[in-house]
């Protein structure tokens, strides 16, 4: 069998799975999830090694009507990791039908002509056999008569993973690595550490909140015995930024803790992190600011 490579982006609604999906098939966590909507902010490469070839999966943001610079944002990063794909996998929630923005998404990988493999996920959750087939139904109707092959998947439990790798490789070309073997992400520790210390206050706040946080690292130093890691997290309101601190300071504590003890699991060693909270009215808003915290197309 000849050796198959290629870029696989994985595109859908927010909250669908599509960063589940890519820790679960890469086996080990390498983009942060949560139960919030807009967890994922930026193009992110997880890197998939067999005897039969290499997949480079882009994971995305969710595709949603933008409200402001960061929702602009966030759909142009989704935009960018859809040309250079060999393969488009569209990612949708079995349990529920297909809606607007599926609509939207279905009509505009159409045009493109790259092979689509449409994802169901969260079948674990799903009793009713005929109801998630009926969902399937309002999917597949988004691709008029064409053929898509439909993979049903659990990201959450890893049912049916081998088969969709089965279906990528099928439609991927012959091609040569491009990373090596052991080589799982693009992105480097410092860039994971800001994401999983965002993920931390993701599943820890509510409402607003997670929306409106931005984690900087200033500082990222590997010291004898330990890795010191330094970061802001910018809020856009005084009241995020007494929520995010808590009383006597208990909810940052946690984030903190949180956060260590999963980069020192990651890293291998220890970590000593030190976190601060800051203002940045409206941030979200101005293109200036999304620049100064990383956000940029
Ligand atoms: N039960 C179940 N839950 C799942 C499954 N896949 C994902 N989830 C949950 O769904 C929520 C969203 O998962 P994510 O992977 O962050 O979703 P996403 O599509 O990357 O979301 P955005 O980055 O916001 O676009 C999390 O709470 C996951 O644990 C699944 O197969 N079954
Ligand atoms: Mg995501």
């Amino acid at each position: 069998m000849a050796y198959k490579s290629g870029f696989v982006t994985i595109i859908g609604r927010p909250n669908v799975g599509k960063s589940t999906l890519l820790n679960k098939i890469i086996g080990q966590k390498i983009v942060i999830t949560s139960d919030k909507a807009q967890t994922t902010r930026e193009r992110l490469r997880g890197i998939y090694t067999s005897e039969k070839g290499q997949i480079v999966f882009i994971d995305t943001p969710g595709v949603h009507k933008p409200l402001n610079k960061l929702g602009e944002f966030l759909l142009e990063e989704t935009k960018l990791a859809v040309p250079d794909a060999d393969v488009i996998l569209f990612m949708v929630d079995g349990k529920e039908p297909a809606g607007a923005g599926d609509k939207w998404i279905a009509k505009n990988i159409l045009q493109t002509n790259i092979p689509i493999i449409l994802v169901v996920n969260k079948v674990d959750t799903i009793k009713n056999v005929s109801e998630r087939d009926l969902n399937v139904v309002t999917y597949r109707e988004l691709f008029d008569n064409l053929k898509i092959p439909v993979v049903k998947v659990s990201a959450k439990t890893g049912r049916n993973i081998d088969t969709l790798i089965k279906n990528i490789y099928a439609k991927l070309p012959e091609g040569i690595a491009m990373y090596d073997e052991d080589e799982v992400t693009d992105q480097n520790m410092r860039e994971i550490a800001k994401e999983i210390i965002r993920e931390k206050i993701l599943r820890l706040t509510q409402d607003e909140i997670p929306h409106s946080v931005a984690v900087k690292i200033d500082l990222f130093e590997e010291k004898k015995t330990l890795t010191k890691i330094s970061a802001t997290i910018f809020v856009e309101q005084d009241s995020q930024k007494l929520i995010v601190v808590g009383k006597q300071g208990q909810m940052i504590k946690k984030i903190g803790e949180y956060a260590r003890v999963e980069l020192e699991n990651m890293i291998g060693r220890k970590v000593f992190l030190e976190l601060f909270v800051k203002v940045k009215k409206n941030w979200r808003k101005r293109q200036d600011n999304l620049k100064n915290l990383g956000y940029n197309n």
